[in-house]
């Protein structure tokens, strides 16, 4: 037994950091392997809130080794951000976190960049990105000539490349109408100098985690794979184009992290008892009425990164159901039940009108996606709080009626339910 994954099954923020957070103490790694500052994990112990953006959400115990591996987008500006505010708070990264030499940069002019695609409309709709270069990352990173690796911070080229790329992207951005303040952003002497501040800080964290990793598995260590984001923002089966750029179900830890599917045992897949969703695309169960906004006060629904307000829905078992099985779950974590305990009824989409026929796969094509239209079953309520549940007995039979329901309609076991933000808000059901 050594790899276990926690994947987000809806559109990120599911809680998945609080449950890496729980899960960190019995494994020996914790591994980020997609994404970059977009994610927003949240972790709550005792007193104390840590909002982690690119630190691993395993960085709280220091017996846990955390790692940044390949298929993530590093912004060092911010990662060091992250690492100055935990060291205020006594968490000394450099003990316990290597980053990898193959990671890519996200760099200024990819914010910049970002900018321009969010004001553009992408089949009608704005995609809402984070605003945090990911997209322009990956698509440098894809396309080869113009990407800047962490392993270049270290290289005796590194200022001369620098300088080459942000000549080109100046041009780049003045072609796609770029503000004089942005374009100052990225003058070249400018970068050059942040870069080799970064390279100075971060230089004794940069490492060949793949290698590490591999090590690590053979001699039968337990890894705990940590998602970024979720499942249906997937960049190759997502709601495409309204999707990040990684690929962040349970098919892409083995991609980023550079460890293969052979030593993966476990996926914990993480979903809301309802649903939500930031930043543009089609959403079936969405409700923009007094119910969503009773939701989203409720739940405090509102993007860790950005503050955006996330929209509301009941939970979807269609595209859960395949985004479970797209990811190989072995066991769901339900969360946020605290939420769903304040409602006479409940609601829960069981498959989709398209066209005037009922489906129950989840269809490709965002247009198709955008026409369906919710079949949905009525639960009753319990309509009791649950926050102070510790025990799966404890529970309201209203609310083990519900998971049970969820699991039917998923077809995975639930092996986690969650009550609140605290780690003992937690409860495993075996
Ligand atoms: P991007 O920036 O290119 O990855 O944006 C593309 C789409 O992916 C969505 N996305 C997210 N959705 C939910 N949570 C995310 N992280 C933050 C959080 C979000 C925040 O944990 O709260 O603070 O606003 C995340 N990251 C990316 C994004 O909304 C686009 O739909
Ligand atoms: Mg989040």
């Amino acid at each position: 037994m050594s790899g276990t994954c926690v994947i987000g099954l809806q559109w990120g923020d599911e809680a998945k950091g609080k449950l890496v957070d729980l899960l960190a103490p019995q494994f020996d790694m914790v591994v980020r392997y997609q994404g970059g500052a977009n994610a927003g994990h949240t972790v709550v112990a005792g007193d104390e809130t840590y909002k982690l953006h690119h630190i691993p959400s395993g960085i709280l115990h220091k017996h846990v080794q955390n790692f940044i591996t390949p298929g993530v987008v590093i912004n060092p500006e911010t990662m060091l951000n992250e690492i100055d505010g935990l060291a205020k708070r006594g968490i000394n990264c450099a003990d316990n976190m290597r980053v990898s030499e193959r990671a890519h940069l996200v760099m200024p002019w990819h914010i910049a960049e970002d900018r321009r695609i969010n004001a553009t409309e992408v089949r009608g709709e704005s995609i809402g990105t984070t605003n945090r270069g990911i997209g322009p990352c990956y698509r440098d990173k894809v396309g080869r000539t113009h990407a800047i690796r962490m392993t270049d911070l270290i290289q005796p080229h590194r200022d001369d490349r620098i300088r080459t790329v942000a000549e080109q992207k100046i041009e780049i951005l003045k072609s796609m109408g770029a503000t004089d303040e942005e374009l100052e952003s990225i003058a070249p002497d400018k970068v050059v100098a942040m870069a080799t501040v970064w390279a100075e800080r971060l230089k004794d964290m940069i490492s060949d985690t793949t290698d590490t990793l591999l090590d690590a598995v053979e001699d039968g260590k337990k890894l705990l794979f940590e998602g970024a984001q979720g499942a249906l923002l997937d960049l190759d089966h997502g709601t495409y184009p309204f999707v990040t750029s990684s690929n962040s179900s349970g098919v892409g830890v083995c991609a980023g992290a550079g460890v293969p599917p052979r030593w993966i045992t476990n996926v914990l897949g993480v979903c809301k008892a309802y649903s939500t969703r930031v930043g543009g695309g089609p959403f079936v169960t969405e409700l923009e009425d007094a119910t969503g906004e009773k939701i989203r006060k409720l739940g405090n629904e509102f993007g860790t990164t950005t503050g955006r307000p996330r929209r509301c829905g009941w939970f979807d078992a269609v595209a859960v159901r395949y985004t479970a099985r797209l990811s190989g779950v072995t066991r769901l974590a339900l969360m946020m039940m605290d939420v769903l305990a304040h409602f006479e009824e409940l609601k829960v989409c069981v498959a989709y009108e398209l066209d005037g026929q009922r489906i129950e796969r989840f269809p490709s094509h965002a247009d198709e996606l955008r026409r369906c239209k919710p079949i949905y079953e009525t639960i009753a309520g319990w309509n009791q709080p649950v926050d102070d549940v510790r025990r799966v007995d404890e529970f309201p039979a209203g609310a083990l009626a519900y998971v049970k329901r969820i699991e039917e309609l998923v077809g995975i076991p639930v092996g986690v339910l969650s009550v609140g933000p605290d780690r003992a808000q937690t409860i495993f059901t075996e």
